[in-house]
Parts: structure tokens; sequence; C-alpha cells
């Protein structure tokens, strides 16, 4: 059986204690190969190595850092092929959906931080009358660390493995132990690229042993980490006391919010894309769909029939829509949330129900399923269920609308469909989400501020934020006179 193996000082290690974990493809719900179950020694040996490695990468010429990174980039998309299958085989998701998204953006990742970190200026102040000037010094933090899960696994490892390498860091990594194949695909590409021995290292293991390990490490000093809140809370428990700098990436239960004056084919195609994307494992998934009742009927009826019309597949079959969740453990969380419907006076109006598909019968597949409910405070309104399941419910003005989408613990993104300019304003203005997108549903651009308010984290990633994460401010005054 295949062994996937720990990336550390630039050579790909056994874990020390010779543990290993099974790794299941989820469109079969075989094992089909093994991580190591690293412990805290390999742990402290991937620290030591990013600690040796830190003086030298830190004082790397920008250019040569740069170059680098975009080195990176070329071979993930040279190696597209191999990373997509991988990407599919490993998460459940479609090859089609790794091949158009996942892995282009991972690559985009790295290039765009290899630009991102030439034009990273830091701020000078003349202090008039005092004859002083002050500038603030970027400096690199030093060995940081960086996990993240399993539902867009080497698209959300390189969004921060590459700004944190750009801004001159060295990197402990951990990517999730149920996606753990790209990212060990991507030590090679690294070495290939001519990533210096140990700047980047990438251990595999259990969060609440390799994941806690590093976050523990009282010389790590910075974290970036995606995943679900309660992890959020308890790496945030554990590293305050350190002083850790976090960025914190957390859940989602995001609003979308449908007005009867939207280009209404527009909206129906992207609704059922930001409803069931990736299986709907995505943070950003609108799994909270609010509709003015004057087209509430309409839209019920096209709605239901777009979904029953989703292909579902084993995820290297290219007409697959709808693969295989990620685990089996987490298609039963999300399947009991929909059991929870009839006891929370919610009714399903399509899917429900597991599918066995031809030859893959033990694999993790699960109808999309569209549920409407009453009870804006039930757990299928409230908790992040994080599979292909979301819930409907109509709504009479722009007030009711508001105060419907933020009636949650979450504030993630949201997505407003309409053309009536003012009533867009004012609602992306008081949503409470780090993200808004009106008439479209995850546009990126890489330039902007990502991440959420409320329970979906603290924190932002992307462009200059990031660069300012993976970074230390040193104030430095002159006293001219
Ligand atoms: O995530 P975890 P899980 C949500 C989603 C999902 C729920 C649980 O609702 O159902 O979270 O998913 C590592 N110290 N999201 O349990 O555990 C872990 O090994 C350090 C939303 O899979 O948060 C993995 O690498 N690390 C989300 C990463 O944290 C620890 C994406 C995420 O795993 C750790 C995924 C510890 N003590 C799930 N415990 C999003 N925001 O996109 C775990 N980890």
């Amino acid at each position: 059986m295949k062994k996937i193996l720990n990336y550390i000082n630039g050579e790909f290690k056994a874990p020390l204690l010779d543990q290993w974990l099974d790794n299941y493809n989820p469109s079969t719900g075989k094992i089909y190969s093994l991580i190591p179950n690293s412990s805290t020694k390999d742990v402290q040996l991937a620290y030591e190595a990013a600690k040796q490695a830190f003086q030298s990468w830190s004082n790397t010429p920008l250019q040569e850092r740069s170059e680098i990174l975009s080195r990176i980039s070329s071979l993930i998309i040279e190696n597209i092929d191999t990373l997509a299958n991988a990407e599919a085989i490993d998460n459940g998701k479609p090859l089609t959906l790794a091949t158009r998204v996942d892995i282009p953006r991972s690559s985009s990742n790295f290039q765009f931080f290899s630009h991102a970190i030439t034009q990273f200026a830091s701020e000078a102040h003349e202090s008039i009358g005092l004859d002083a000037i002050n500038f603030t010094l970027r400096q690199s933090i030093g060995v940081v660390g960086c996990i993240s899960p399993w539902n867009l696994p080497l698209y959300l490892f390189t969004w921060k493995i590459a700004p944190a390498l750009a801004a001159g860091n060295t990197v402990v990594a951990k990517p999730s132990e149920i996606t753990p194949m790209t990212a060990y695909l991507l030590g090679d590409i690294c070495t290939k690229a001519g990533l210096p021995k140990g700047v980047l290292n990438i251990v595999h293991g259990l969060g609440n042993t390799t994941g806690q390990a590093i976050i523990e490490h009282p010389d790590i000093k910075a974290i970036s980490f995606t995943g679900g809140t309660a992890t959020g809370a308890h790496i945030a428990k554990t590293a305050a006391p350190m002083f850790k700098k976090l960025s914190l990436e957390l859940g989602g239960k995001n609003p979308n919010l449908i007005f009867a004056d939207c280009d209404y084919d527009k909206m129906l195609s992207t609704t059922v894309r930001s409803s069931f994307a990736n299986q709907g494992q995505i943070c950003l998934c609108g799994s909270r769909i609010f509709v003015e009742r004057t087209i509430y009927d309409k839209f019920k009826i096209d709605f239901i029939q777009r979904t029953k019309s989703l292909k579902i597949g084993p995820p290297l079959d290219s007409t697959t829509e709808i693969g295989a969740l990620v685990s089996k453990s987490h298609i039963e969380k999300v399947k009991s949330y929909i059991d929870l419907a009839q006891q929370e006076g919610g009714t399903v109006l399509c899917g429900g129900e597991y599918v066995t598909i031809k030859d893959h019968e033990d694999g993790y597949y699960l109808q999309p399923t569209v549920i409407e409910v009453t009870d804006i405070n039930c757990k299928l309104t409230q908790e992040e269920i994080f599979g292909p399941v979301v819930t409907i419910m109509p709504f009479d003005n722009d007030e009711e609308a508001l105060a419907l989408a933020n009636n949650v613990r979450y504030g993630l993104s949201s997505t407003i469909w309409t053309n009536n300019l003012n009533r867009s304003m004012f609602l992306a203005k008081h949503i409470q989400a780090g993200i808004v997108w009106i008439n479209t549903w995850m546009m990126r651009d890489l330039r902007t501020a990502f991440g959420g308010v409320k329970d979906s984290g603290v924190g932002r990633e992307g462009g200059q934020e990031a660069l300012r994460f993976f970074t230390e401010p040193k104030n430095v005054c002159i006293h001219y006179k």
C-alpha cells in the first residue's frame, strides 16, 4: 500500500515512531494509502529544520525568493493532471472541479504572492514639529505554523504557505489527515523549484496530536488555521497564553438573499452552484436561502428541478457534478441533520437520501437536498452542516431579509441578488459578514481581504492582509535634530 511521507528538511521521511493512519478513498470507501501518524518528535524535527533555514531564507534577496515561488506556481500547472487526479481521489470532489478550480488556484496562490511581496511597502511618517521621522520595518516572524482543512486541500494549504514563505518565514505545515495527498505531492514540486531545504516542512497526522504539537510549540509564533469553529476556539485558547499571532478562518452559515428584481436566470444557475459546489463542503456556500415571497413559489419549482437534475457520480467520471462526501463520519453527520427536518418542522423538498453508485457501493454519496423551513432558530438553519444541504424560506421586505441574514452566530460571506442599487448598498453595509457578493458568488480577487466576523473567525487572509499577518511591524524613530 502506498505510504505518504513527511517532508522535512527537503527530504521525505517516515514518522519517527513508525506509526501510520489509514487514508480512505471516499468514492469507494476503501483504504488506499497510509499516512504518518506524526508525533511531537516529528513536529520538533520539522521545527528544527525550519529554524535552521530561517536565517538564510529571510535574508534571501526578494527577487530570488519571488522567482522560486513563481517556479512552484509553474510546476503546479505542469503537474495539473496528476494533482487534480490525486485531489479527486483523496477528497471525492469531481475531477473536473479539481482541474478547473482547485489546482489552478493553488498555482495562482504562489504566483500572486511571488508578485505581491515585491510590492509590499512599509510606511514612513514625518513627525512634523518634533524633527523626527518614523518608519516601519516589516520583518519576517520566524517559524510559522499553517494548518489546513480537507474541503479544498491544496487550494487552502497553499493559500497559507505561499504568503508565509513570500514574507520570508519558514513553515511547519499540516494538511488535513483526511486529504493529505496533494500536500505530499507538493513537497517534490518545492524541491524541483529550488526551494531551499527546511524552508517548508510538511508534517502529516491527526489534529489533536500532530496539530496540537504545532500549536503548543513555544517557538512557533504565528498560526494560520482554517477549519471548524470548535477547533478554532480550542486553538485560540491554547495559543493565547503564549501570545501567538493567530489567523482563524472558521465555519460559515451564509445567507443567500434573493429579491424579485434580480436577473433570475443568472441567480438560479449561480444559486445551484453556491448551494452544492464541492458537495456543499465550502465554507462560502450559501446554505441559508431566503427568497422574496412574490417569486418564492416559482423559485421553489425551478430550484428543485435544477437540483434534481445534478448528476451524482464517481469523481473521476467527467460527467459528474456531485461527487462523494469526504468521509464516512462526515456523511453521517450531514445525514443526521437531514433527519432532523421533520422534528424541526421542516419539509424535505428534494434529495435527503444516500445514493448507491454502481461499482462504488461503499462510497459516500448523498443526494443534494433542499429543505423548506419555518423556524429560523432551528438547528438546520443555525448550525454549519457543511454538506449538500440548503434551507429555504420566504421573506417580505428588506428589513426582514436583513434580520434573517444576521440571525446566526456566523459571519463569513453573504450573497445578495437584486438590481436595485440602493437596496444592495443598504444590505452590504448592514450585513454582518466579512464578504458580500452582489449578483455573483465566489468571485475572488486575491488582492481582497478574506475572512469572517462573529464565530467565523478572526484576522484576514489575502493580498496585503496576509503579508501583514506573516510579518511583524517594527517602528523605528529617528530624531534628527
Ligand atoms: O475540521 P477540523 P473537521 C467545519 C465543518 C466541518 C467541521 C469539522 O462544519 O463539519 O468544521 O470538520 C486540524 N490542533 N469545517 O473536524 O477538526 C485538523 O487535523 C491543531 C469548516 O474536519 O477543524 C485539520 O488539519 N490542529 C472549514 C484542520 O485542523 C487541529 C473546513 C481542520 O480540522 C486540532 C473544514 C488541534 N487540536 C471544516 N484539531 C472551513 N472553514 O472551510 C484538528 N486540527
